[in-house]
């Protein structure tokens, strides 16, 4: 069957029409009050909160083509942590774009950003815009085409509206609670997410591509494990590893989240990113049919905040939880400490 479900010649900037709609079953019911009611304590409400998806992907595109028309050799990066911690002055730049238009539009909403935290900065439990400039500062850098813009709207400290937009492969991926997860391409064609409307099965890690990143703490604990799960997620069964068909590293968080909604990599498991890196992707993957738990072994309600992610495409839930048990098997008694 296929799912794509616009197909035009429309300039990439009218994107912000998407066809977002609730399931049929959705309207009308029990759900449908508790859902406006929910949405009215937080001073919202369905028209406003697509406004708000419009508005995130009107700015996102904005933002897009500040990174496109940048030039990171005439303004060189400067470390943060580390020198694999990187930052320039376009994703200040855009954070600052970014910030200017959302302020000025929901002034009474607050703002996280990845260029202006500062450590011990709590995500409110009131709507909060979250924005990650450009995920995958290193691409940026080194030319590698695949970095994002990541924007999202939280209440009560989970995402419920989030934009991930990719100007270079011209890819904008846009999900809206309760209504669907969406791809719009640079050909203008919108899909509904997962891509496949019925996932394969997926049955073990074996089958499965697996997103991983390496993060930039490159010695302690935390490090020996990324590193030890890594290998035993490629090693032959017949030496105790999973051998999962294989693994990817795209240097982008918010990309592999949406990577994982798409149905395209199966998990990607991740300690040590933070909430901007993931709210928006996060959104898109669950109402793609995918769910977050933690990195860590057995928790399966991670908080946003907690930066400790494991995110599985959609398929049947026993299906989910028996690749999140295989992966989580892989650690025994290690935990990332962040
Ligand atoms: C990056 C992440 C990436 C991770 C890097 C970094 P940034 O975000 O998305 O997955 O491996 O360490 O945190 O810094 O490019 O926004």
């Amino acid at each position: 069957m296929n799912n794509s479900i616009t197909s035009t010649s429309q300039a990439h900037h009218e994107i912000g029409h998407l066809p977002l709609s609730p399931p049929d079953s959705a309207l009308n019911t029990p759900n449908a009050q508790h859902r406006s009611d929910y949405l009215a304590s937080h001073g919202l409400n369905d028209t406003l909160l697509h406004k708000i998806k419009d508005d995130l992907i009107s700015i996102a595109l904005e933002a897009g083509r500040m990174i496109t028309s940048a030039d990171p050799s005439i303004s060189p990066s400067t470390p943060k942590n580390n020198s694999s911690d990187r930052v320039t002055a376009t994703d200040k730049a855009v954070e600052k774009k970014v910030h200017d238009r959302l302020t000025s539009l929901y002034p009474h909403f607050n703002f996280l950003g990845e260029e202006t935290f500062t450590l011990g900065d709590k995500l409110a439990s009131t709507p909060t815009f979250i924005c990650d400039p450009i995920d995958g500062t290193l691409n940026f850098i080194h030319g590698v085409p695949h970095t994002a813009v990541s924007l999202a709207l939280t209440i009560d400290k989970k995402p419920i509206v989030g934009v991930v937009h990719n100007p270079l492969r011209g890819d904008t991926f846009a999900g809206v609670k309760w209504y669907g997860a969406f791809l719009t391409t640079a050909a203008g064609v919108t899909r509904r997410l997962p891509v496949s409307p019925v996932p394969k099965p997926m049955s073990s890690l074996n089958e499965c591509l697996v997103a991983v990143e390496w993060g930039n703490q490159r010695a302690g604990p935390n490090w020996e494990l990324r590193t030890a799960v890594h290998k035993q997620l490629l090693t032959d069964k017949a030496e105790g590893g999973a051998m999962v068909h294989s693994v990817r590293s795209s240097g982008s968080a918010a990309l592999d989240f949406c990577y994982v909604a798409a149905g395209w990599i199966d998990l990607f498991w991740e300690g040590g990113v933070w909430v901007w890196d993931v709210a928006a992707g996060w959104i898109i993957l669950e109402e793609a049919g995918g769910i977050v738990v933690s990195a860590n072994p057995g928790d399966w309600e991670p908080t946003v905040e907690g930066r400790l992610y494991l995110a599985v495409r959609g398929a049947k839930r026993a299906e989910q939880e028996g690749v999140v048990k295989e992966l989580w098997a892989l650690m025994g008694d290690r935990k990332f400490v962040f």
